[in-house]
């Protein structure tokens, strides 16, 4: 099976559509009320965890995903129907970066579970909205907002329910293809597994089904980037159950020191997993070995089973106890997800900043500007940049209301003053009364 565990993409998310700026027709009326309807919402980029596929390797002939804007609002208070989202399925397991910030922005442990990765715009709100008594005709609509787009890394980590971990030669693979229908490379040297390899295993009734994960030998100094170990450890930490191979006619227990030291060494929490011992080959030695091994290794206070992946031997045993080990995949979940790190606000603390302007004829006094940067003023600026001298006093009305006057008036704006946001420009006023 082909194995891919880290893969580069890149989401873009449909944007708001535009609010409709559009006035009632109809026979023998002159000027019918505005009735311009919102914008649809643009489709988001949303990811879900699916059983039965085991790489991303799926994904890897379409790197760019792209979900559909949201339709213009339409005249007769007709609001324009939203994008799609679109769904990008993903095997169980499935962590997804931001690839700028790094940060976690999805983590998918459960089947079924969805996360949006890119959020669609906002649709625009049309004219209708803006009516109010004294604005009985508003001639704008507001513009939708673009869909988040990003790059972004998934890596999936979970490859499997149990894992199998070992040294070399342990008999990983044979055991894996004992209790499977997977056919994973035997032989009979170091390293003949060089990619993780997944089998199901059926319970011994079939009723119930499990994934095994073949992991390639674990050498000595894995934990500090020696060999080919290390990038596989991280599978391991998040499998649900691991078993540690050991091949009884090589020292089981100093090797499952060693093995546990290893492990310790790249992440501590490894230890705490829930585990159990498969002792493999005993059909190689003495029944007597085999047991007085058995005893010895219960000094790691894991359940032990005497195997033979070649013979056979004992393997419904184990079989068995995979399945009554194995912890509630919920309940795992919920302890071992990562969680989504919240997206940055995005929101800057309100600036302004005065500057003066030549002045338009020679011998005037320079124009005195007030430049406003953040609080949220720009972006509202943005979404009425099509009809921004008709928006031009409600929006001085709203920007009144939360508050811009007073900042201004606070820093020493002058009546007559100009206040520019992005590329909208006002007069400043000071109310009478107040
Ligand atoms: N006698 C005997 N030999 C076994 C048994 N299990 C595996 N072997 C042999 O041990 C050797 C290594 O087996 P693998 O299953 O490839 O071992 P592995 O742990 O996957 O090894 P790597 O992939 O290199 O880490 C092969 O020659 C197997 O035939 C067993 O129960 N009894
Ligand atoms: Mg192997």
């Amino acid at each position: 099976m082909a194995f891919r565990d880290v893969l580069d993409i890149e989401v873009q998310a449909g944007n708001g559509g535009d609010g409709s700026m559009s006035f009632h027709r109809a026979k023998f009326l002159e000027k019918g009320g505005p009735d311009g309807g919102h914008g649809g919402r643009g489709g988001s980029i949303v990811l879900r965890a699916i059983e039965g596929v085991e790489s991303l390797e799926r994904l890897v002939g379409r790197r760019k995903f792209k979900a559909p804007s949201g339709a213009y609002g339409e005249g007769r208070l007709r609001q324009g129907s939203d994008g799609e989202d679109v769904v990008i399925e993903v095997p169980v397991g499935t962590t997804a970066f931001d690839s700028d910030s790094g940060r976690v922005i999805a983590d998918l442990v459960r089947v079924g579970q969805e996360q949006v990765i890119a959020r669609g715009g906002f649709g625009g709100r049309g004219n209708s909205t803006f009516a109010s008594s004294t604005r009985q005709a508003p001639r704008f609509a507001e513009l939708g907002t673009p869909g988040q787009r990003r790059r972004v890394r998934l890596e999936l980590r979970l490859i499997a329910d149990v894992g199998l971990v070992g040294y070399p030669n342990a008999g990983k693979s044979s055991l894996l293809a004992a209790l499977s229908r997977a056919n994973p490379a035997i032989a009979d040297y170091p390293f003949t597994t060089l990619s993780p390899i997944l089998g199901v295993v059926e319970s011994v009734g079939g009723e119930e089904r499990l994934t095994l994960a073949d992991i390639p030998g674990i050498i000595e100094g894995a934990s500090e980037g020696k060999g080919l170990g290390l990038e596989f450890l991280r599978h391991i930490s998040r499998t649900r159950l691991l078993v540690y191979v050991l091949d009884v006619t090589r020292d089981p227990v100093s090797e499952m020191r060693q093995l546990q030291a290893e492990l310790r060494a790249y992440d501590p929490s490894l230890l705490e997993q829930v585990a159990c011992v498969a002792l493999n080959k005993v059909e190689l030695v003495d029944p007597d070995l085999a047991a007085f091994a058995e005893d010895e290794l219960a000094e790691f206070g894991l359940p032990v089973f005497q195997i033979s992946a070649r013979e056979g031997q004992g393997l419904n045993e184990l079989r068995a106890a995979l399945f009554q080990l194995l912890p509630d995949r919920e309940l795992w979940a919920r302890t071992h997800a990562l969680e989504v790190e919240p997206e940055e606000t995005r929101e800057e603390a309100l600036s302004l900043t005065f500057r003066e302007d030549a002045p338009a004829k020679p011998g005037e006094a320079p124009e005195r500007v007030w430049e406003v940067h953040g609080g949220g003023f720009e972006e509202r600026v943005v979404r009425f940049a099509r009809h921004m001298d008709d928006a031009a006093e409600y929006l001085s009305g709203v920007f009144k209301r939360q508050g811009l006057y007073n900042a201004l008036k606070k820093v020493g704006a002058r009546e007559g003053d100009t206040v520019e946001i992005g590329n909208f420009r006002f007069e400043y006023f000071e109310e009478e009364g107040k």
